[in-house]
């Protein structure tokens, strides 16, 4: 990176401003660009109540009713606030089987702003992915990201072929603070072509932004340096676009030669560089449900739709009705608008920034859609094997109704089927996702400041032992109890 870049990451990290944008007086935390029109109610329980849901749910916040819950911070996915505008193209849905006139709106937006020829709609994310390794992938060949999110990766190994991650080294270490840790790691990408062939990789990705490794951007010099390294070989590059406009967003402020370009202008160079996208509308389309395959080739994207009409629907619907589609074209547009995104980058990095004052450990810097506790750092006491990120994870609910998600031990710990010794992450972490324009600056503080009381009394959290899991993604349905010392 160069010492410029550097220099307004440095800037960017203490003001939340780059100095191409200036800090205007008063906004260091942008606030909200918009003003509440409808509200949905939620209220805080006791202790005591949370007590009994807590040992009801197993010690596993997926089963806790969403109702029992204050503060939602599990995910980020399909938990955004609709406009005015979107509701009101929701009730202009064109529901006719066959050409709704809002898919056209979705498809023009698409193409707008990704680039891409073919737009094959979806009802989430995964089944873009699911669509696309089904047709593409057989046993044997090699699918490189910089990490593959848990459904990019299961839809991989599922249908034959081996997830590679290969994001850079500094992204493993939490304290390092760099201004692209999702970067993939193009000397180990070129190593993966040449030793298991090019012939052997139908294609290679990148998630933007890097959920799996804290919500970390990619830089457009590491999206072009893929592409053409990939292209040098023939193979076909895709991007993983759930988070896009968060991605451009920290282009403009972190990289040298953009903070004069538009989130638009930025998100097509970025997209003008791959092959196509899988879309998990969820996110950076600002709607509760949908998503979309988007690709230039012909072939491909016959052999698509042709799946498509088998699995979801047809080609001007694929699983959405027409009102989904016109929520989604209104929220793509939306997500661009630069106050939106420095309000809601900022909004995450204020919790950040609340947590660093008082010394509590997580991954930095503050990603786009969350911060990650480091929870080994802050319950040094909690061996990996009694899941310190469950611990801190029970706490948060039972102090404060806060409900997170763990991304370590639980998730991801792996017992060798042969020798029976289990293989632990390097990282125990706990995702503080924040929905999409939900929560206000003042419920984040709540948030904040909780977080700091439980850090203070930290030496009181036990470790947790397992009582079921399932044989696969255990996290989802795995039961617990503290354990007894
Ligand atoms: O939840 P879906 O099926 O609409 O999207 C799947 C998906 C694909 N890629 C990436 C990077 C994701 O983050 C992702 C979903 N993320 C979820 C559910 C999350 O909580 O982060």
């Amino acid at each position: 990176m160069s010492g410029v870049a550097f220099a307004k990451l440095k800037l960017y990290l203490s003001t939340g401003k780059s100095k191409s944008e200036g800090v205007e007086p008063g906004m260091k935390y942008p606030p909200e660009p918009f003003k509440i029109k409808v509200v949905e109610h939620i209220s805080r329980t006791t202790r005591e109540e949370r007590e009994a849901e807590m040992m009801k749910a197993g010690y596993n916040v997926f089963n806790i009713p969403a109702e029992k819950i204050y503060i939602d911070l599990l995910t980020d996915s399909g938990t955004s606030a609709m406009s005015d505008n979107q509701w009101a193209g929701m009730m202009l849905g064109d529901e006719s089987y066959a050409g709704s006139r809002n898919y056209y709106h979705f498809e023009r937006t698409i193409r707008d702003i990704f680039g891409f020829k073919h737009v094959i709609p979806t009802h989430q994310g995964r089944v873009a992915e699911n669509l696309l390794f089904s047709t593409i992938l057989h046993k044997g060949l090699v699918v490189p990201n910089n990490s593959h999110f848990d459904t990019t990766r299961a839809n991989v190994e599922y249908n034959g072929g081996v997830a590679i991650d290969l994001v850079n080294e500094a992204a493993k270490d939490p304290n390092k603070i760099l201004p692209f840790k999702g970067n993939i790691d193009l000397t180990k990408l070129a190593a993966l072509i040449e030793k298991v062939g090019a012939e052997k990789i139908p294609l290679g990705m990148l998630t933007i932004t890097n959920n799996s490794g804290g919500g970390q951007p990619v830089s457009m010099a590491n999206i072009r340096g893929t592409s053409e390294l990939l292209h040098r070989h023939g193979i076909p590059f895709f991007l993983d676009a759930c988070r896009f406009a968060e991605n451009a967003w920290f282009i403009k402020t972190r990289e040298t030669g953009y903070a004069d370009k538009s989130i638009l202008e930025i998100a097509n160079e970025m997209f003008s560089y791959a092959d196509g996208c899988t879309m998990s509308a969820k996110k950076d389309g600002l709607v509760n449900m949908g998503g979309f395959i988007a690709l230039n080739d012909d072939a491909l994207a016959q052999k698509l739709t042709n799946r498509l009409i088998l699995i979801e629907g047809f080609p001007t619907y694929g699983g959405l009705a027409g009102r989904d589609l016109e929520a989604i074209a209104r929220g793509l547009v939306e997500v661009l608008d630069e106050n939106y995104l420095a309000y809601r980058i900022s909004q995450v990095a204020r919790l950040g920034d609340r947590l660093e004052e008082a010394g509590v450990p997580f991954l930095k810097p503050t990603g786009g859609h969350a911060v990650y506790l480091d929870a080994k750092s802050f319950l040094p006491h909690i061996p990996q094997n009694q899941f310190p990120g469950i611990a801190l994870i029970v706490e948060l609910y039972l102090h404060a109704g806060i409900r997170a998600v763990e991304i370590g031990s639980l998730m991801f710990a792996q017992k060798d089927a042969e020798t029976g010794v289990v293989r632990y992450p390097d990282l125990e972490l706990v995702r503080l996702a924040i929905p999409r324009r939900v929560y206000t600056n003042s419920q984040m503080e709540y948030v904040g400041e909780n977080i700091i009381e439980i850090f203070e009394a930290r030496e009181n959290l036990k470790g947790f032992e397992l009582t079921y899991e399932a044989p696969v993604l255990r996290h989802f349905t795995a039961r617990m109890k503290p354990v007894m010392v």
